[in-house]
């Protein structure tokens, strides 16, 4: 069933909002983890992929790239993940010198997960005997259009021309992430008013994990990543914390990154096969280390539900704010180590509980007159 769609609405920033979220370098007690996949693919099959590089979908765009400039491939992944790929180019600025797949879906850039060789000086690239295989989660994110071949040259380092690997199984999805608080929604007890409740820049992520969302992982003690969005609305880290993951940071209607206050929102779009799940994570301002999150088993959305996309506002009872565990709380919208009110960030005492969980989790409660986080899912 498709929803009505929710027109852009100027995004009202109180000027608070606008001494929020140095966007800055984070250092961090954490390390990254390693994320436990073993789930299967829902797609076993063998399918070769057909793909055409070009200029236009490089990023950052190169320079001087002659008109007649492509390539071509031809890729599949097996079972085991193991890659084939045959790649040839031509009409670049000069040879090619390096090709890599990468993880990261059309629009945006991500690292390298398999190295190209070349017998023939650039022209022809094949995956070499001795590359690793793909793991389970990296043959979804094969399945679902978000890896893409990148071909470099002297003259344009970071890559000259770029092919998505598309099956053309997947289902784009528009998610849009709106804030829905009033200056009446948080209850501040100790002065007895209330105030909105912005949310910040945060990341996304598709996956198939079977148990939880890698955006949360290890639930014992936060990521990296997670602690820079939940106490600093820093989506920095998270990158190389949780590979895969994407940040969503500029609202609708803005041109530059930035919080939401009422009436704000944050779009961003998606490639997705069936069995794929969203996990998301943005941070509730007025606290310390808290973040709204899909709070369902695997703290994910389904994107699919018997094999159909789905579509509309995802239930308020499937989001709710969670604590990282990596600073202890003030009172919301009044503490003074609060990303608001902070001489720097990162600042603020370690959190006696380091559980990454809901509140509810946690045992501890928010005093909120309504919802502050809307979610709606669109197929397109
Ligand atoms: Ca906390
Ligand atoms: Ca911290
Ligand atoms: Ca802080």
């Amino acid at each position: 069933m498709k929803i009505r769609s929710i027109s852009n609405r100027p995004v009202r920033s109180a000027v608070a909002l606008s001494v929020l979220l140095a966007l800055g370098a984070c250092s961090s007690s954490n390390d990254s983890t390693d994320t436990d996949n073993t789930e299967q693919p829902g797609n076993t099959d063998v399918q070769t992929v057909s793909v055409t590089l070009s200029a236009a979908q490089e990023i950052p765009a190169p320079a001087g790239v002659p008109e007649g400039a492509t390539g071509s491939a031809d890729v599949s992944v097996d079972a085991n993940g193991i890659v084939t790929a045959t790649l040839g180019v031509s009409n670049l600025t000069g040879a090619a010198t390096m090709a890599h797949i990468h993880r990261g879906f059309a629009g945006s850039t991500g690292p390298v997960l398999i190295g190209l060789t070349s017998d023939d000086g650039g022209s022809t690239w094949t995956v070499p005997s001795d590359a690793r295989a793909l793991t389970a989660d990296e043959i979804g994110a094969f399945n679902r259009g978000e890896l893409y071949f990148n071909v470099h040259t002297a003259a344009n380092g970071p890559g000259e021309i770029r092919g998505q690997i598309d099956s053309g199984n997947t289902t784009s999805f528009t998610v849009r992430l709106e804030n829905i608080s009033s200056t009446e929604t948080l209850n501040v007890a100790s002065d007895n008013s209330t105030q909105a409740v912005p949310l910040s820049p945060g990341v996304f992520l598709v996956h198939r994990n079977e148990t939880d969302s890698p955006l949360l992982l290890p639930r014992d003690a936060a990521n990296a990543g997670l602690e820079a969005v939940a106490e600093d609305g820093n989506t920095a880290p998270y990158a190389q914390a949780v590979p895969g993951s994407v940040v969503f940071n500029t609202p609708v209607g803005a041109d530059a990154p930035g919080p939401i206050g009422p009436g704000g929102a944050y779009e961003f779009t998606l490639q997705a096969v069936d069995g794929d799940k969203l996990g998301f994570v943005t941070m509730f301002i007025p606290s310390n280390d808290w973040f709204y999150t899909p709070t369902d088993e695997d703290n994910s959305l389904d994107l699919f539900v018997g094999g159909q996309p789905v579509s509309g506002e995802v239930l308020a009872s499937d989001i709710a704010v969670w604590d990282a565990g990596t600073e202890a709380d003030e009172e919301p919208g009044t503490g003074p180590n609060q990303v608001q009110r902070q001489a720097a960030a990162n600042t603020g005492d370690a959190d006696p509980n380091t559980a990454v969980s809901s509140l509810t989790g946690r045992g501890q409660s928010v005093s909120l007159n309504g919802q502050v986080l809307r979610v709606t899912i669109t197929p397109q």
